[in-house]
């Protein structure tokens, strides 16, 4: 009897736990089956109300908290834009949308953001920012690069998870 290996998938699982300075607290998971997109499951509480821009960056470095993580990781040299826009960082991830109670509960699934191969995001970093993320569309001369998002009120590195 022959038995087909061609459909079995590895699924790799990252988490995130965010530290903040400002009493930000969360936890974010990520899988990836095979070469598929990559769901992003989160809970944070403690953020003000509304949207908070929700991103990617570069490096998996608090040394200085979350401004040490770098910028947006941008593999492709793109400039920032929405997650369904062409022309993004491969780490924007748009906005969370935090209720009255002061949490965010979500689910996303993305391409751009593989936990395996040269683009893998394990060992970057994730940042909740203060203000929304205007997707590159707001005119503002942040917009094209950070989306003009504010302050970095929270970050947790990616680590493999088991
Ligand atoms: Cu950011
Ligand atoms: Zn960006």
């Amino acid at each position: 009897m022959e038995i087909e290996h061609d459909h079995v998938e590895i699924m790799v699982k990252g988490v995130a736990v965010l530290g903040s300075s400002e009493g930000v607290k969360g936890t974010i998971n990520f899988v990836q089956e095979g070469d598929g997109p990559t769901t992003v499951t989160g809970c944070i509480s403690g953020l003000k109300p509304g949207l908070h821009g929700f991103h990617v960056h570069a490096f998996g470095d608090t040394t200085n908290g979350c401004l040490s993580t770098g910028p947006h990781f941008n593999p492709n040299g793109k400039e920032h834009g929405a997650p369904e826009d062409e022309d993004r960082h491969a780490g924007d991830l748009g906005n969370v949308t935090v209720g009255d109670d002061g949490t965010a509960t979500f689910t996303l699934i993305d391409k751009q953001i593989p936990l395996t191969g040269p683009h893998s995001v394990i060992g970057r970093a994730v940042v909740v920012h203060g203000d929304p993320d205007d997707l590159g569309k707001g005119g503002h001369e942040l917009s094209k690069s950070t989306g003009n998002a504010g302050g970095r009120v929270a970050c947790g590195i990616i680590g493999l998870q088991g």
